[in-house]
């Protein structure tokens, strides 16, 4: 059973937070009609606005989402008894294409799963990014003094980030509704790093189960590279640790449980057995499929036919996009042809109403069903399943559940079934239909005392619970981590491992000239070069002689001025050749950047190149200065790059850390050398980056620092005493033998 929900049934919202908070959805609990009288509010129905009401009721707050109408400005905020509204305004072109398109066409059929109904369009990803940050700006402006900010579903993926940007300082909680793809499927998105990225603003990343919060993991973990613990369920992000979880929704049991016991009662018994089927007429539903099983039950258990009856009950929805209409379209006609097929004067066979019904009628015909037929083709949760399940309260019937719906990781006492599977649907339909009373009731009462328990209320005692429970941190990397990333990359090959200097092996310092090698770091750089089967390089911005100096160890490869000099044990001294060309014009370059020095600033000639480094200068001066020094490296014909606290001027040579290492590696064993040895490279500058992309496929590699800074590596490493992790285990890892 899911876990999860470790507080059984409570009051209907929990503690925390104590303090108003702030719902940003979509959709507004009220629908706004401008009408000949002005504007009126009709109350939305959906399960999302009664799953959440109680908990703005109970602590006050705001409700941030969108009205239904074009409203002008000073119409769009209003006060209830217990909490506020507030109108994020779209006009119809962005409701065209943040709802309709990105939202609807994009993101609902991808993460369902329904690659061949997705479409990818730049325009309307654009206006998506733009509508987020509008409804990001809105909850902004709310989030003083409340104790929550909590986004909800796939139409605010980037909501979290563009909050976190407004620097908003309470909590921010994200719970997704419907299923999060695997990463074979979640990659197809062409802006899936500017998704995760979007999410991972929030503390709190919620799902419905598991499977989605492992899939989310791996998508973070294999496209961001960035460092997560399964069990724990952490993703390090930035200077913050991001906690993932999963919340299986619950309902309000108690209210469907009263409504089913007052609800009116048939006059008469029922000469027929009833199957039932309840959903908003969406693809993901699986309806067509449905009516097919219940046709193969006609026609493979004819003792059926006459004596049951299926009863399809469907809400109009997105009725706007041709798709849906297509699949009404497709609905009529499978109910005309199984009708036209198997109907009698006195019976027929499928019911369909396609329309909205009451709450009372909806209870009871959950209450009075024999079979409740949820077979949905992939549904996030799915509420109808429980709905029907706390109706049970006359005779027990029985739950048909695709275990393509999030509810059957716990409603494990349905029938689940495959819902493509039109044959074993139509045998599990008649294995329910015949199935005896004491098994339907074992079955029924298991389900009922689980969704009884574990209801919305417990639901949203739970997810607040995580999301105000304050800081969480993930484990500094393990030599077990890099057991799991570099054994079987190295699997029996020698390792060449590639080490930034500054920020990568010794902490980033004000003064570079202070820059020195631990007595720790120089112990495990020496126990790495003692063996037979690895070799050590430093890639470095610093000049060849000062890194040299700087390592101390004669055993490694130093790779200076970002790689433009290169030498090391059985290689021939590389000075780039076109350096030269080069050697008077940056003498004249590094005279006139001294005149610019000013206390707190100063030149660093490092032969090939040169620094300007300016940490002391105030911070009100810097910007101007840089802005002079950059302008005197380019009109010298120089690169100018920026540094820590530090502009580098380069030669215009198209080479870079990168080429170094290619260099080093093809120099050592030969162009074929990616047959013969491994390469592993870590650094925490820009200018690595240069070599994580020529690495790219062929290496792994380890950005250090802020794990949400942009980067083409492959993995992230948070700190310096990381690489010193890292350098434990390569000491470590079992020898290669030479071939
Ligand atoms: P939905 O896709 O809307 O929700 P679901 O969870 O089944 O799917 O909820 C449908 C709701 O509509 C139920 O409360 C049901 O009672 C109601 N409904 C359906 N047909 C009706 C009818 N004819 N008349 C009246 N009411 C009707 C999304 C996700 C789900 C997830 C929920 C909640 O797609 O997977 O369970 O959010 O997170």
């Amino acid at each position: 059973m899911e876990t999860r929900t470790s507080q059984a049934k409570s009051s209907l919202v929990g503690p925390a937070p104590d303090r108003p908070l702030v719902i940003v959805s979509n959709r507004l609990p009220v629908t706004v009609l401008r009408g000949p009288r002005g504007l009126e509010g009709r109350r939305s129905s959906g399960g999302l606005v009664s799953a959440l009401e109680p908990v703005l009721l109970r602590h006050g707050g705001r409700w941030i989402g969108w009205a239904g109408a074009e409203l002008r400005s000073g119409e769009d905020v209003w006060s209830g008894d217990r909490y506020e509204m507030e109108a994020v305004r779209l006009s119809a072109a962005e409701v065209n294409s943040y709802y309709h398109g990105f939202s609807n066409r994009t993101l609902w059929p991808l993460f369902h799963c329904f690659v061949a109904r997705t479409r990818f369009n730049r325009g309307e990803w654009e206006a998506y990014e733009r509508v987020n940050a509008r409804f990001a700006e809105a909850a902004a402006r709310s989030a003083r003094e409340i104790g929550l900010v909590w986004v909800h579903d796939y139409h605010l993926l980037l909501c979290p980030q563009f909050l976190r940007a407004a620097e908003v300082d309470v909590p921010i909680a994200f719970f997704l509704h419907i299923p999060f793809p695997p990463f074979d499927i979640f990659r197809l998105l062409p802006w899936d790093r500017e998704v995760l990225r979007g999410m991972l603003g929030a503390d709190l990343v919620g799902f419905h189960v598991r499977n989605y919060a492992r899939n989310f993991l791996d998508c973070v973990e294999k496209l961001l590279g960035v460092r997560v613990d399964r069990d724990a369920m952490l993703v390090e992000y930035g200077e913050r640790t991001v906690r993932v979880g999963a919340f299986p929704i619950g309902i309000d049991f108690e209210r469907f449980e009263q409504i089913a016991l007052r609800a009116p009662r048939p006059l008469s018994p029922r000469r027929e057995k009833v199957i039932l089927g309840v959903d908003r007429l969406d693809y993901t539903k699986g309806i067509p499929e449905r009516l097919l099983a219940f046709e193969r039950l006609l026609e493979t258990h004819p003792e059926h036919q006459g004596k049951v009856v299926f009863l399809e009950l469907a809400v109009p929805s997105r009725f706007e996009m041709s798709e849906y209409r297509q699949l009404k379209r497709r609905i009529d006609e499978l109910v005309g042809r199984i009708n036209g097929r198997f109907a009698t004067a006195t019976w027929s066979p499928v019911r369909y109403l396609y329309r909205s019904v009451s709450a009372e009628r909806l209870a009871a015909l959950y209450r009075d069903a024999d079979v409740a037929l949820v077979t949905p083709l992939r549904d996030g949760m799915n509420l109808v399943a429980k709905e029907f399940v706390a109706c049970q309260v006359s005779h027990p019937g029985v739950l048909v559940l695709s275990y393509l719906a999030g509810s059957a990781e716990t409603m494990h006492e349905a029938i689940q079934v495959n819902p493509y599977d039109i044959d074993a649907t139509a045998e599990a339909l008649h294995r329910a239909l015949t199935m005896d009373e004491a098994e339907r009731r074992s079955r029924m009462v298991a389900l009922r005392r689980r969704e009884r328990q574990y209801d919305l209320g417990a639901w949203l005692d739970d997810f607040l619970r995580a999301a105000t429970a304050g800081p969480a941190t993930l484990a500094p990397p393990s030599e077990q981590d890099f057991d799991r990333w570099l054994r079987p990359f190295l699997s029996r090959y020698p390792l060449v491992l590639f080490l930034d200097y500054d920020g990568t092996l010794t902490p980033l310092v004000d003064d570079p000239r202070r820059a020195t090698l631990s007595a720790e770091a120089k112990r495990l750089l020496g126990a790495c070069v003692r063996r037979r089967d690895t070799k050590v390089a430093i890639v470095s911005g610093r000049s060849l002689e000062d890194v040299k100096a700087l390592v101390g160890d004669d055993r490694l490869y130093y790779a200076g001025n970002h790689g433009m000099e290169i030498e090391g044990p059985g290689l021939a001294p590389f000075r780039h050749p076109d350096l030269p060309l080069y050697q008077a014009r940056l003498g004249e370059l590094a005279r006139k950047l001294e005149t610019l020095a000013r206390p707190g600033a100063w030149v660093e000639r490092k032969g090939a190149t040169l620094t300007f480094h300016y940490r002391g200068v105030p911070r009100e001066e810097r910007e101007a200065l840089v802005a002079r020094v950059r302008e005197a490296i380019v009109q010298s014909g120089f690169q100018a790059r920026g540094a820590h606290l530090a502009v580098e001027g380069r030669p215009p040579i198209g080479w870079d850390k990168g080429h170094a290492v290619l260099h080093i590696v093809r120099s050592l064993y030969g162009p074929a050398w990616s047959e013969r040895v491994r390469v592993v490279y870590a650094g925490d500058d820009e200018t690595d980056e240069d070599a994580f992309r020529i690495l790219s496929g062929l290496g792994i590699t380890f950005r250090v620092g802020r794990a949400d800074t942009l980067s083409a590596a492959t993995h992230r490493l948070p700190n310096v005493e990381a690489v010193h992790t890292l350098l434990r285990w390569v000491a470590k890892r079992p020898a290669v033998r030479p071939s």
